[in-house]
């Protein structure tokens, strides 16, 4: 793992210059009106799940260029978010998906969490794919099937799902379908979708008295016609059938180009119905590349609403946050290291918004200087307040180079020396 020696080493190399640095944005933003120190409190109560399936190199339907010394386990899996963690330490929990990274015994895995320092988030059910033995295909969908037979053996795989979580101290299920038709004609549109609600009514009623249910929505892929929750609105519309545990959950790279993100966060909270994120991002139809490598003010955006809703109690609970990211090109532990500081990043731009003044501005219809107000925080230079959050934490100033420094690829390349047959599940 990493050595806690060489992380504080490597930020006692720069504790002069970052010393400067904090102190400088201390004093721009004392004049501003903020205190550093309530920031820094803040900014600390983020935290991230990672995806269990997220440590591996993904892949393309095109190919699959494995990088070195990839996790073979569960285990190996979760010594790699543990390192995620050590360095940014905002990444403390961990989700599953059940089957691929299903523990042959749960109790062993919450163990070997609990010494990494690491708890279990949201569980991810899995029906978009066969698995071996089971007796009904999902070719033609799951909770949605024309076939009660097929729709109850889905059910039973989520209440299975929820039971693993529970045995790892999980509380909430994110529930995304694959489910949709590739033609019109193909699938009754309103049927399909009544049977699904109607099969994530018997998940609910089914759903521990502490436990959540996320409805993730996608317009398309793998169905390219009809996607039954295709959108917030269908979602919502689930969301609301199931009841007061269940809202929805927004993946960043779901969303049709030019979508406006924040404004369907915006209507979720408004319903009261925004129950987590999948952090990514998108150019053309991708939803795995690295957080902010694309929309980075859009993101900003998007925590600007959930800071807003959080100061003026439109947001009761916290969102379940996720990064879904497959990385392909990236070493994972770095795109995830990368990740996890775009959203730090994002986060604290967005608690530096000069709240009273956006709202005298939208008072007056003063748009210019309400856009600028946003962009006034967006284009604050946070990484000093972000460094000194991790440091106080325990994690590294700089994670991408600590990682680079402590050998750990190169470690894991020797020792797991299987790697070459590990196959990630394909990136959905
Ligand atoms: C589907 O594209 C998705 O966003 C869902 O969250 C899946 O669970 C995840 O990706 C993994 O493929
Ligand atoms: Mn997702």
């Amino acid at each position: 793992m990493i050595d806690q020696a060489l992380v504080h080493d490597f930020n006692q190399s720069r504790i002069q210059r970052h010393k400067k640095d904090f102190e400088f944005l201390a004093d721009q933003l004392d004049q501003k009106g903020f205190d550093i120190e309530q920031i820094v409190q803040q900014l600390a109560e983020f935290a991230v799940a990672i995806p269990s399936w997220a440590l591996g190199t993904g892949g393309t339907r095109f190919g699959r260029f494995p990088g070195g010394g990839e996790p073979r386990s569960i285990f190996e899996k979760m010594e790699d978010i543990a390192v995620v963690q050590s360095l940014v330490r905002s990444a403390p929990r961990v989700s599953l998906h059940i089957p691929w990274d299903e523990p042959d015994d749960p109790q062993a895995l919450l163990d070997f969490a609990l010494e990494m320092h690491l708890g279990f988030d949201a569980v991810n059910s899995n029906t978009f794919q066969d698995q071996a033995n089971q007796s009904y295909s999902y070719k033609f969908g799951s909770l949605c099937h024309t076939d009660a037979a097929v729709r109850q053996q889905a059910i039973e795989h989520h209440l299975h799902v929820i039971e693993v979580g529970k045995q790892l101290g999980s509380n909430a299920i994110t529930v995304w379908l694959a489910d949709g038709s590739n033609f019109p004609g193909q699938l009754h549109l309103r049927k399909s979708f009544e049977r699904t609600r109607d099969s994530l009514i018997d998940i609910y009623s089914r759903l521990p008295e502490d436990w959540r249910l996320f409805t993730e929505h996608k317009p398309y892929e793998p169905a390219f016609y009809s996607t039954v929750v295709q959108d917030w609105g269908s979602s919502l519309m689930l969301a609301q059938a199931m009841g007061e545990r269940a809202s929805c959950l927004v993946d960043l790279g779901h969303h049709l180009p030019n979508a406006n993100i924040e404004q369907i966060v915006a209507r979720l909270i408004t319903a009261g119905k925004l129950g987590g994120f999948h952090f990514n991002d998108s150019k053309y139809g991708d939803d795995d590349l690295t957080t902010g490598s694309i929309h980075p003010y859009q993101l900003f955006l998007v925590f600007n609403e959930l800071i807003d809703a959080q100061y003026d109690g439109g947001l009761t609970e916290a969102p379940a946050y996720m990064i879904d990211q497959s990385h392909n090109l990236k070493d994972p532990i770095e795109a995830l290291l990368q990740s996890v500081m775009e959203l730090q990043r994002a986060c604290a731009r967005a608690l530096l918004v000069d709240r009273a003044l956006l709202s005298g501005y939208q008072e007056e219809n003063d748009v210019l200087m309400a856009e600028m107000t946003l962009k006034e925080a967006y284009e604050t230079d946070v990484r000093p307040l972000v460094r000194e959050v991790r440091m106080r934490k325990g994690g590294s100033t700089d994670p991408i180079n600590t990682f680079r420094r402590s050998g750990y690829r190169k470690k894991v390349n020797q020792v797991r020396t299987a790697s070459s047959s590990y196959v990630p599940p394909q990136s959905l």
